[in-house]
């Protein structure tokens, strides 16, 4: 497949899997799989009035504007750009904190300080919740041929609104995993130690004491099962919270077991779903990884009619992958 299709897979497989998954986000009750294949599948079927994106989508739109606009990084206008977008439209479920950090931007920090208020959040200590991973796949297109580039930028846009090392750790963990699928061979799907040493090398061994070291070994354990583990073991070995540490290496996961277990990008999605907790936001990563490696012709299409933002976000995959570093 051309490669552009992968890129676009990779934009839409996360707003997909976010709208697919706010039904779900935050329930009292895990969704069984049964209970997560009556929604998506009812989405499969027919047309609907489109599902609509969270904050997952609203911010990575913002991030590809602000990319496709200024051809780099710029801090400033981003701030400004996520602070526009949430004023503009505040009903897309922002994370509780992250919104007092819009608030300080549009008293007039976004220009001058952009990287000031967040890190006043939670008494100094930083947000390390999964915001910042959430909406990191328009820079793994962008800077497809140079990943010092994409770490660079996947680290200032994540401590915009993160400044807790999880948070940021995080945020590179999802931007390696999306830089790596797609690169990844599509013939060969049992590569997950060498995915999860890639990860190791790339990001957790340049960052001493994560404690994402654990969990992709906790990850890797679960993949050398001879029997697929349950959703509910996946929640249990590796978390399913707002926190990135409870939920970037659970949607690596999603990706990985569906790959073991050949299962498809529907599979994979409800799946991820079915992990429960941040449902919107696993899925949005897992879609994100797995849309990147099977490509666009691979997400069913009916999925792609029924979510809203699709068209915006496949021509900002487009528009990206053209202005790539080469
Ligand atoms: N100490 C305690 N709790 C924390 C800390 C911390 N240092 N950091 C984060 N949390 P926020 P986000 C918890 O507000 O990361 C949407 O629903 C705390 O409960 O910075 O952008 C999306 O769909 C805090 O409210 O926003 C995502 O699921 C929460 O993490 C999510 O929100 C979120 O951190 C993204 O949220
Ligand atoms: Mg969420």
């Amino acid at each position: 497949m051309a490669r552009t299709g992968r890129f676009v897979g990779c934009f839409v497989g996360s707003v997909i899997g976010d709208a697919l998954g706010a039904h779900f986000e935050g329930s009292w009750e895990t969704p069984t799989l049964d209970v997560v294949q009556k929604h998506t599948r009812h989405y499969l079927e027919r047309r609907h009035p489109q599902l609509p994106y969270t904050d997952d989508t609203a911010m990575a739109k913002v991030v590809a504007e602000s990319l496709i606009r200024c051809k780099d990084f710029d801090a400033s206008d981003m701030a400004r750009r996520f602070c526009d977008e949430y004023y503009g439209d505040k009903g897309r479920g922002y994370g509780f904190n992250v919104v007092t950090v819009f608030e300080r931007w549009k008293l007039g920090s976004a220009e001058e300080r952009p990287f000031e208020p967040a890190k006043l959040q939670f008494g100094g200590e930083g947000s390390e919740g999964n915001g910042a991973a959430m909406r990191i796949a328009p820079i793994a297109i962008f800077a497809y041929n140079d990943w010092k580039k994409a770490a660079e930028i996947a680290s200032g846009c994540a401590r915009l609104t993160h400044s807790h090392p999880n948070g940021i750790t995080g945020a590179l963990l999802q931007c390696r995993a999306v830089f790596q699928a797609l690169h990844a061979n599509q013939d060969e799907s049992q590569f997950a130690n060498a995915f999860i040493d890639d990860l190791k090398k790339h990001v957790v061994q340049e960052s001493p004491g994560s404690v994402y070291d654990e969990k992709l070994e906790n990850a890797r354990k679960l993949l050398h099962q001879n029997a697929p583990p349950s959703a509910g073991d996946v929640a249990d070995n590796l978390g399913n919270g707002v926190r990135a540490k409870n939920s970037v290496v659970t949607a690596i996961y999603a990706f990985l077991h569906a790959c073991k277990w050949s299962m498809n990008f529907r599979d994979m999605i409800e799946f991820a779903i079915s992990i429960g907790g941040d449902t919107d936001t696993i899925a949005c990563m897992a879609g994100a990884i797995g849309g990147g490696f099977w490509g666009i012709e691979k997400i069913p299409k009916m999925w792609q009619e029924n979510v809203e933002a699709v068209d915006i976000v496949s021509e900002m995959a487009e528009q990206l992958s053209d202005m790539r570093s080469t």
